[in-house]
């Protein structure tokens, strides 16, 4: 098999790379990445020398990007994925997102490809009570959920019209090693580090559903290999928590394995202005891809965190080189305040 993988220098695509690369010593991938500010090709130095592997820097959006290139599938991560970047501005989402991943059909159309596409839980919108399932309607709410739902409904319409084995997937929160710092959980392990407020949206009572990275891409596999065309899959950890508990626990772990006094460590809890739009909550029902497929999530929550703050404990290299130049720019237009 040789897979397609776009936006394999981002944070699930890398470790999805290494997962396969792992897992099947006859698989071949070629990386299709377009290394912007999210994109690093040091995430991939330890697999980069591999002969099962090779790298195109490319766009999406370029119609000829993949015109000397030959494989079987293609596993679409590439996207612009921040929520608060596309509240600044969501052109880069529109084209990424939107006309991206519609280029990407194309080529899956004219070689009759499987594709795989991975969405997100965000294209539901938010839920009070109950959980998505995948016949929930798509009302997304951020620009960048909007985005992900107008690809979602372009993979649908490929399905009806000209018959592609496509499969989408819709993930909730992910974390783990080599998570961009604007996120939640790596930005707060980072300025907990350095001793800076870690800037809290809203009440902080916003619900997120945690799921591992590796969890994440067991489930992409497991689609790719076990999945019916034409099909959705939800992948979740049935694992909601308040965002404020999160970094309660981010806080705590990090004060104690940096021998550092607790209360001192939450007083960096800093309430800040909402995120415009804010979906309250997202809940997953995983049930169909645990009862269709056999995969199910293996990572307990507070385990993954600790190993989760270990790594960005002993990778500063790969973080301080991540933060520097445009990242502080954006920090500043977002937050009002240096990094
Ligand atoms: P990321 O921002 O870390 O990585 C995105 C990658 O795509 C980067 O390497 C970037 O350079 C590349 N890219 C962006 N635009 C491109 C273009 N035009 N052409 C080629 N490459 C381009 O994102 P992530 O968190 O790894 O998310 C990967 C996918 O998973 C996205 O589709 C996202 O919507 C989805 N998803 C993410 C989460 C999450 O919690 N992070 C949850 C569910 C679904
Ligand atoms: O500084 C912050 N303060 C804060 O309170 C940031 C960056 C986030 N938050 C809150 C907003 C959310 O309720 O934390 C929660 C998680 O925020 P993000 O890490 O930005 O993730 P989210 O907006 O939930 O979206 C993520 O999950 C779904 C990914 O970024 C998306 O790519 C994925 O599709």
């Amino acid at each position: 098999m040789k897979l397609l993988v776009t936006g394999g220098a981002g944070f699930i695509g890398s470790n999805y790379i290494r997962h396969v690369l792992d897992e099947y010593p006859d698989y071949h991938i070629i990386n299709l990445d377009k290394l912007t500010y999210a994109g690093n090709l040091e995430t991939l130095r330890d697999i980069e020398s591999s002969d099962r592997y090779s790298f195109i820097k490319g766009d999406i959006c370029d119609k000829n990007v993949l015109d000397n290139a030959e494989f079987d599938a293609i596993i679409h991560f590439a996207a612009e994925s921040h929520v608060d970047r596309s509240i600044l501005d969501a052109t880069p989402f529109l084209q990424t997102n939107v006309l991206g991943t519609y280029n990407l059909l194309e080529i899956a159309r004219q070689r009759d490809c499987t594709f795989l596409h991975v969405s997100t839980d965000e294209v539901y919108g938010s839920i009070e009570e109950g959980l998505f399932t995948e016949g929930s309607p798509l009302m997304p709410n951020s620009p960048y959920a909007a985005s992900k739902a107008s690809s979602d409904m372009l993979v649908r319409s490929y399905v009806e019209t000209h018959k592609l084995k496509a499969m989408m997937t819709r993930c909730s929160n992910n974390y783990g090693p080599y998570q961009f710092p604007e996120k939640l959980i790596p930005l707060f392990i980072i300025n907990a580090l350095n001793g800076k407020p870690v800037p809290v949206y809203g009440d902080g009572m916003n619900v997120r559903d945690w799921i591992y990275v590796l969890d994440h891409n067991k489930a992409v596999d497991a689609v790719l290999h076990k999945g019916t065309p034409g099909e959705v899959y939800n992948i979740g950890s049935r694992n909601e928590r308040p965002n404020i508990d999160i970094v309660k626990l981010l806080l705590e772990k990090v004060a104690a394995k940096l021998g550092r006094d607790k209360d001192e460590m939450l007083g960096l809890i800093n309430y800040v202005e909402d995120r415009k739009g804010h979906d309250r909550r997202y809940a997953i029902d995983p049930s169909k891809i645990e009862s269709r497929l056999g995969w199910k999530p293996e990572t307990d929550f507070e385990a993954g965190i600790s190993e989760t703050i270990e790594w960005y404990l002993s990778n500063q290299e790969w973080w301080k080189r991540v933060i520097s130049g445009e990242y502080m720019e954006y920090y500043k237009t977002q937050y009002g305040e240096d990094l």
